[in-house]
């Protein structure tokens, strides 16, 4: 369907609503409407004032030690407490010194014996209908027998173990056995190819894989196995493999090195007795696209990341006991790391895990899935509304969601017209929706409002999280006045910041730290309007937003560059609606290769294979040669401008041969 209609018939239903009848404008810069929390939502929110909001907000930024100290003492079970908040030397952050905690405890033994032991931890439904349901007590004693198993396997404290599992519960008992033992897990997304887990593989050294015979999507069999056995035939490191069945796929098993998880699982004890890690002991890796090269290894430590994932759960999904939670995100995303696992785990919630695709068998599957399992909280992505919005009402119609009581976006700017329908037609117009700004390297949310306080403006994030101190500045680092659009910097250090580059400080302290020296700087461009709320615009770097995944344009670039039939390679987004960001790849190709359809379909699936399919690029452009000045570099604003079918703009009188561009506007 093309973007015109869509949007027709989105207009269509939105003048049906009786919240939204005066809603004509689509960009955010000019929706005025604020949704202010109704008393009822209020009565029973974790924090139901916007006054007690800013008294807490003052304090956590007045005094930030106290504050944070407070809420670790507070939340945190420790086995040793800590003896100094924080010790800051930018861009280093030790928090919690001298204090030491197991993370999986947090999330699992501290809720045995009492009134959470048999409750759900996990609810889980596979993408061919099959149903499990995992207590708490379950959980624990899956992680323990593991926990023996990766122990029995070599595995030590500071060991590194990949995992590479489709989204079911096994995927959140293998991290948390990592936490248990100490072993530093690196969750790799499924649709990532075998040169793209080799990759991470060699860069942590992993010494374990933890994989399966494959898990379902779109009604078909993702072959995870075969992907690591190809990446494994370039990994010194790796010792084992533990496989996982789900499908029953048929898979190779490589004598000496890989095992069933059910055979190494059988007999195993229920128990294991935890040791306690420092605080800034490593917890994961996880590996993120960057403006330039490899894909960068985040590193996040023990206990200022849980803090950070607990209490922000607590606050903005306003979480309670009786809550059924549902984040679409995949458990290879630190969306799934925060909001799946350690977050929602250590506050003792139910968390309701899907396996497959939204819109198998049918585009309903979501929301069939909220009546059949009572769901109160749902957590997804614009790209996801979008497809929704796109689907058409009626199969969000044919269903109750009565059950829900609060939404969240995460991953993208959410445009107002996406907002306003998940808004009416999701949450009938009574739920609050959390628009949740955070990135991989921030480990938890930094900006979004909290329901019970704050009031919402389609398309802002809104006011910062305590203890965090963003700020819109100029080149210069100069606070730019209110309305403006500026770079978004975090001024002060939180608990669940990235401790460093696995591997690589140097580039760690560059990339965050050196565009405004010693402090963070996100990559964001925003504004702050008169209220102080943010609104967040994109990437102001070469990374692009992919359907709400993060993708490298210099990654495409490398992957291109190694194609037999490519001279020089560019990457660069154009707006689309339904992903946010399309890539557009603009190749100039080595002589005496031909210029087809053929070619195109083959670097296509180059890209998919040096990175993953979710990569492959929407448009492919071949020219003799690319735009470039005279000095030979390629000028990307006109290969933005020929990607999104605008005129070029700018000066081109600088080019070497300006022929490039009309031979790259005339393709598709
Ligand atoms: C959590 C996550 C981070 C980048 C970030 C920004 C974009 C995320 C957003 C948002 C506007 C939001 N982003 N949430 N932009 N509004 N609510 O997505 O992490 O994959 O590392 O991506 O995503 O551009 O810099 P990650």
């Amino acid at each position: 369907m093309s973007g015109a209609r869509t949007n027709a018939r989105l207009k269509k239903s939105l003048t049906k609503a009786p919240n939204v009848s005066d809603q004509k404008k689509t960009s955010a810069s000019r929706e005025k409407r604020v949704f202010k929390p109704s008393a009822e939502f209020q009565r029973q929110a974790n924090l139901g004032s916007l006054a007690s909001y800013k008294k807490l907000y003052a304090e956590s930024v007045n005094s930030p030690e106290k504050f944070w100290g407070r809420q670790a003492k507070e939340l945190l079970v420790w086995r040793k407490p800590f003896t100094s908040v924080l010790k800051w030397k930018a861009p280093h952050a030790k928090w919690f010194g001298g204090g030491k905690l197991n993370v999986a405890e947090n999330c699992l033994d501290r809720h045995l014996g009492t009134a959470l032991e048999n409750k759900a931890a996990i609810i889980f439904e596979g993408e061919p209908g099959d149903v499990r349901t995992i207590t708490y007590k379950q959980l624990s004693m899956h992680v323990c027998r593991l926990a023996h198993v990766f122990e029995n396997m070599g595995v030590v404290a500071g060991d590194r173990v990949a995992i590479y599992l489709p989204m079911v519960p096994e995927a959140v008992v293998a991290m948390l056995a990592c936490a248990r033992i100490g072993a530093v897990h690196t969750v790799i997304f499924g649709g990532f190819s075998s040169e793209a887990i080799k990759d991470r593989i060699n860069d942590c050294k992993a010494k374990l894989v933890i994989t399966a015979d494959g898990g379902w999507r779109r009604g078909k069999i993702i072959e995870l196995k075969p992907a690591v056995d190809r990446a494994l035939e370039g990994t010194p490191t790796v010792q084992s493999v533990i496989v996982l069945k789900r499908t029953g796929n048929e898979v190779k098993m490589a004598e000496g090195r890989d095992v069933w998880w059910h055979d190494v699982w059988k007999g195993g004890p229920n128990t294991h007795k935890a040791k306690a890690f420092d605080s800034e002991h490593p917890l994961f890796i996880l590996y993120t696209s960057g403006s330039t090269g490899k894909p960068k290894g985040v590193l996040h430590t023990s206990a200022g990341y849980l803090l950070g994932a607990k209490m922000t759960s607590h606050y903005i999904f306003d979480l309670k006991q009786n809550d059924r939670y549902f984040c679409s995100a995949d458990i290879g995303w630190i969306t799934g790391h925060s909001y799946v696992v350690y977050g929602l785990l250590s506050n003792g919630s139910t968390v309701f895990l899907y396996e497959g695709a939204p819109n198998q068998p049918e585009p309903d599957r979501f929301w069939q899935m909220i009546d059949r399992h009572a769901i109160t909280i749902l957590y997804t992505a614009p790209t996801a509304i979008r497809a929704f919005m796109r689907w058409g009402d009626n199969y969000v119609l044919k269903h109750r969601l009565d059950s829900l009581r609060l939404l969240g976006s995460v991953g993208e700017p959410i445009s107002p017209e996406a907002w306003l329908w998940y808004h009416k037609l999701i949450g009938k117009g009574r739920c609050p929706i959390v628009d949740t700004w955070w990135q991989t390297e921030t480990g938890s949310i930094m900006i979004a409002p909290i329901p019970g306080a704050v009031p919402l403006k389609p398309g802002s994030a809104s006011l910062p999280f305590f203890g965090i101190v963003p700020k819109i500045v100029d080149e210069k680092g100069k606070e730019v006045p209110r309305g403006t659009d500026g770079k978004m910097i975090i001024t002060k250090p939180w608990p669940s910041m990235l401790r460093t580059l696995w591997g690589d400080d140097e580039r760690f302290q560059k990339t965050y730290f050196g565009d405004y020296p010693g402090i963070y700087f996100t990559g964001d461009g925003a504004k702050q309007d008169k209220d102080g709320y943010f609104w967040i615009s994109g990437r102001v770097d070469d990374v692009l937003n992919i359907s709400g995944h993060r993708i490298g344009t210099a990654e495409v670039e490398a992957a291109l560059a190694t194609h037999p039939a490519v001279a020089e390679a560019a990457a660069v987004g154009r707006p689309d609606d339904l992903k946010g960001q399309a890539l557009v790849v603009f190749v100039s190709i080595k002589t005496g290769v031909t210029a087809d359809d053929k070619l195109k379909e083959d670097l296509r699936a180059h890209i998919g294979r040096e990175i993953g399919s979710f990569a492959k690029p929407d448009s492919v452009r071949i020219a003799p040669s690319l735009p470039k000045t005279r000095s030979g570099k390629i000028v990307r604003r006109i290969l933005k401008d020929i990607a999104a079918g605008r005129q070029v703009t700018g000066d081109t009188t600088t080019l070497e041969d300006i022929s490039v561009i009309a031979a790259l506007q005339t393709q598709d």
